[in-house]
């Protein structure tokens, strides 16, 4: 592996490559270049392409299609059209060939392509990210990149039941994950603070569960509570998860839904109060913290949930399909005689293991469609139902003892890449975050493979992302502020193996990376 650079020409990229072998000379955009396309969905990425060049330029780019590479073109060439592999990645190789006359992106399939036009995007000056017209040139160094992922998923999640985050918003986020070569959003869609999808069988989810009365002011912990006197609300129909999905899918990113099961429940079970433990009329949560509302455990209950996974099927083709399956707090289950009813008419001795019939339930059902349950590590209490993945957010020992039980794993660490944690001391000059510290430099060092796990196990981690709740973050310019620039060190760890990892590399191109940021008008925290 080579990845020297010859310093006058550090090409700061972020994620760094695997294998940059430096040419000679420069390559030059001009006015007349095309943009020429040859195998599967190269013709979209090849109109993806124009489409993020164009604006800066001021060119044309048309668009044709090339069996072969042209001089005076840039040629996208995929390979073919392969199944995804068994956990249901596809490749996402890329060869970026640059020379004087012209430039050629090379990649096995459709994903790695949209890849290697990130990387070719980021081998232009930074000007090339504005949306008005820069003077130029336009040059970039030739030579050749190799390159591939270390881990193949690669995420952020979002939550956008704390706070709502429109289709713009979303679309904004998931180009700056494809700018850095993410392939997963996961998106959080709904919490005890408000249900924010269209489900058509049940309209009083949205109706009633996309809105909250008003939200806590402050921190959670702080008492005596005080309210704003703001409603807040806001839902994606079922016409917006296909824009954000489809915008996604573009540029080769799974969009992972998340509806969360059998806690979290407060919105949906204001909204239908027959899905609960019959404690009374509630609301959607104006505050944060965990509800103790919990679904119970009629079978309309759960059939009422799989009508709603269905339809969130329909939308979102990921394979993993998200349950949460975290705090559900046991109490209602517990005090409820129907529910310990149903327990003893069932079999089952604990609440745990109720939970975890719960989950098997649902993982029944999804597996039936073809698809993969994945749920937060608590669906590891009261035994883990068969082919489920888990993501490890309570540190890494869950997904130590899924992995080491054969089970696909996501490591999302809350100590780790919880971006909703400060990220700068001193605290007292940032805004209110949740807890925690976690710096750029620490989301770098984060190595998803823990070292105790044995070497045997490790390939059930399929990789890692970061988190965002956003109790405290209200805004898109926040949820920028704690998104970047901690997102681009989790980009490049997730990226280059271990022994391609330069802690002192990184923070010289995010440097330079920062101008691009820049340039996208994203508003990054100023450190480091
Ligand atoms: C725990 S992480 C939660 C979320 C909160 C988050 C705040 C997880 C699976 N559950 O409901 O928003 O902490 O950091």
């Amino acid at each position: 592996m080579q990845t020297s650079v010859p310093s006058k020409h550090p090409l700061n990229l972020i994620p760094h490559p695997l294998n940059i072998y430096p040419g000679e000379g420069e390559c030059t955009i001009t006015a007349e270049m095309l943009i020429t396309w040859n195998g599967e969905e190269s013709e979209s990425l090849a109109h993806l392409l124009a489409e993020y060049l164009r604006p800066a330029t001021g060119f044309v780019f048309p668009v044709q299609s090339a069996l072969e590479a042209k001089a005076g073109a840039i040629h996208l060439v995929s390979l073919g059209n392969p199944p995804p592999d068994e956990a249901g990645f596809f490749p996402e190789d890329y060869t970026i060939l640059a020379e004087p006359g012209g430039i050629t992106v090379t990649a096995a399939a459709p994903a790695g392509l949209a890849r290697g036009i990130q990387t070719l995007r980021q081998l232009l000056p930074e000007a090339i990210f504005s949306n008005q017209r820069q003077a130029g040139p336009w040059h970039l160094p030739c030579g050749t990149i190799d390159d591939r992922p270390r881990f193949r998923w690669r995420g952020l999640h979002l939550d956008v039941s704390r706070h709502f985050f429109s289709v713009g918003e979303v679309c904004r986020m998931i180009e700056l994950l494809a700018l850095h070569r993410f392939n997963i959003c996961h998106l959080h869609l709904v919490d005890d603070q408000g249900w924010r999808i269209e489900i058509r069988k049940y309209p009083r989810l949205t109706e009633v569960g996309s809105q909250r009365r008003n939200t806590l002011i402050g921190h959670e912990s702080n008492r005596p509570r005080r309210y704003d006197d703001q409603s807040h609300g806001g839902f994606f129909t079922q016409e917006d998860i296909r824009t954000i999905v489809a915008f996604a899918e573009r540029r080769k990113i799974t969009v992972v839904p998340e509806i969360e099961m059998p806690g979290h429940a407060q919105a949906a079970i204001a909204a239908y109060p027959e899905l609960g433990c019959g404690s009374g009329v509630i609301e959607p949560r104006c505050h944060w913290g965990i509800s103790h509302h919990v679904f119970n455990v009629e079978e309309a209950t759960l059939s009422f949930l799989c009508d709603v996974l269905d339809e969130v099927m329909e939308l979102f083709p990921s394979r993993f399909i998200h349950i949460g399956g975290d705090e559900a707090i046991k109490v209602e289950w517990s005090e409820s005689a129907r529910v310990q009813w149903r327990m003893a008419e069932l079999g089952i001795g604990s609440e745990e293991e109720l939970q975890a019939w719960f989950i098997g339930r649902m993982a029944a059902h999804i597996d039936k469609r073809g698809r993969r349950l994945i749920g937060w590590d608590e669906i590891l209490e009261g035994g883990l139902v068969a082919g489920a993945t888990v993501m490890s957010w309570r540190g890494e020992d869950g997904g130590i003892a899924a992995a080491r039980a054969g089970h696909d794993v996501v490591m999302a660490p809350g100590n780790k890449v919880y971006f909703d944690h400060y990220q700068a001391e001193p605290i007292s000059l940032e805004p209110l975050a949740i807890c925690g510290l976690t710096t750029t430099e620490q989301v770098y060092d984060y190595d998803p493979i823990p070292s105790e796990l044995e070497p045997e196990h490790r390939h059930f981690i399929l990789g890692a992302q970061g988190q965002l709740w956003t109790e405290y973050i209200p805004t898109l310019s926040h949820l920028e502020y704690m998104t970047y620039p901690r997102a681009c060190a989790l980009a490049e760890a997730l990226w280059l193996p271990l022994e391609a990892k330069c802690p002192a590399r990184f923070l010289s191109s995010l440097k330079y990376h920062r101008k691009r940021l820049k340039a996208l008008e994203v508003n990054a925290h100023k450190r480091p």
